[in-house]
Order: C-alpha cells, then sequence, then structure tokens
C-alpha cells in the first residue's frame, strides 16, 4: 500500500553536512521525496513532536538536541514507505544499528542519533500534519515508476 512517512534530518544530520548522502539513500531506494524543508524547530513544537516521551528521564536533552540547529524535515511516499524507512533508518541505537543502515553507518549516540522516522501509519499522519501545511506536499509522478514497482 502506498504509504506516507514522515522523516526528518535532526540538527546533527545538518550541521555534519549530511543531508545530501542521507537523502541519496532514500531516493536510491526509489522513493519519493514529496515535501522537504530546512526549519529550526521551536520549544513548543519539539515537545509536542516528542510528546509520547514526555516523563522519560531523556526528555529535556532530547528538547535541548532538537532545537538546537536547523533540521531538514521531509514527507517521504512510497509503497510500505513507513517501514521500509524505518529498515534503512536503522535501530534508535547507532552502536547496535546495523551498518548499512542511516544510524549505523553515520552515527555512535543515541542522543546523537542524526535522524526520525515515523514508526506507523498513525504516527505518520500526526507528525506529516504538524510540520506541513496541506498544499506544502506535493501530488507529483516521476516517469521511472514502472522501473520501480512491477
Ligand atoms: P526512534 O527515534 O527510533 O523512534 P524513540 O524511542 O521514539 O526512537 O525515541 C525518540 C528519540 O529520543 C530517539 O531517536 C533518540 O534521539 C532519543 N532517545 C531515545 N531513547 C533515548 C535514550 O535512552 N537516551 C537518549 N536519547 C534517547
Ligand atoms: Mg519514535
Amino acid at each position: 500500500m502506498v504509504e506516507k512517512s514522515f522523516v526528518m534530518m535532526k540538527p546533527d544530520a545538518v550541521s555534519r553536512r549530511l543531508m545530501g548522502k542521507i537523502l541519496s539513500r532514500f531516493e536510491e531506494k526509489g522513493l519519493k521525496i514529496v515535501a522537504i524543508k530546512l526549519l529550526q524547530i521551536s520549544k513548543a513544537l519539539a515537545e509536542e513532536h516528542y510528546g509520547e516521551h514526555k516523563e522519560k528521564p531523556f526528555f529535556n536533552s532530547l528538547i535541548d538536541y532538537i532545537t538546537s540547529a536547523p533540521s531538514l524535515a521531509m514527507v517521504i511516499e512510497g509503497d510500505d514507505a513507513i517501514s521500509v524507512i524505518r529498515k534503512i533508518v536503522g535501530a534508535t541505537n547507532p552502536k547496535e544499528a546495523d551498518l548499512g543502515t542511516i544510524r549505523g553507518d553515520y552515527a555512535m549516540d543515541m542522543g546523537r542519533n542524526i535522524i526520525h522516522a515515523s514508526d506507523a501509519p498513525e504516527s505518520a499522519k500526526r507528525e506529516i500534519a504538524l510540520f506541513f501545511n496541506e498544499d506544502e506536499v506535493i501530488d507529483y509522478d516521476i516517469s521511472d515508476n514502472s522501473w520501480i514497482y512491477e
């Protein structure tokens, strides 16, 4: 099923100039970028985005991290995009993430794990609406579609 996922390169990815390399992984897989925006996340937006972690001991440092420099927010579309992208991103702890995943290849610390991706259809919907207006998500075709999907 065609899905949209909310994906965000965190401040460390942007500040380490890894945006191009990371974006390439999604493009080369055959996924489609349907929205993209560089922004510095406010404290209020960060707290809402990570609301499920409010009671966790790492919450305050997570908010400091995510608001510390610009992030690159995206909506990425494709067949089963939510689970496919979580695989490309890798485990939350970069030391345990498989090599070949983004976190496994580029990160070391849980608190500097360079990228976010939605974990389920409900969270994808909520997160996309939090970061993008409807008219910022573009519906378009790419002519290589029949070479990506049977
Ligand atoms: P996810 O990003 O893989 O979905 P979550 O458990 O939803 O992982 O946690 C959200 C973010 O909070 C993680 O990406 C990471 O940046 C941070 N985080 C999660 N667990 C810890 C921890 O134990 N220490 C420090 N930061 C953490
Ligand atoms: Mg999560």
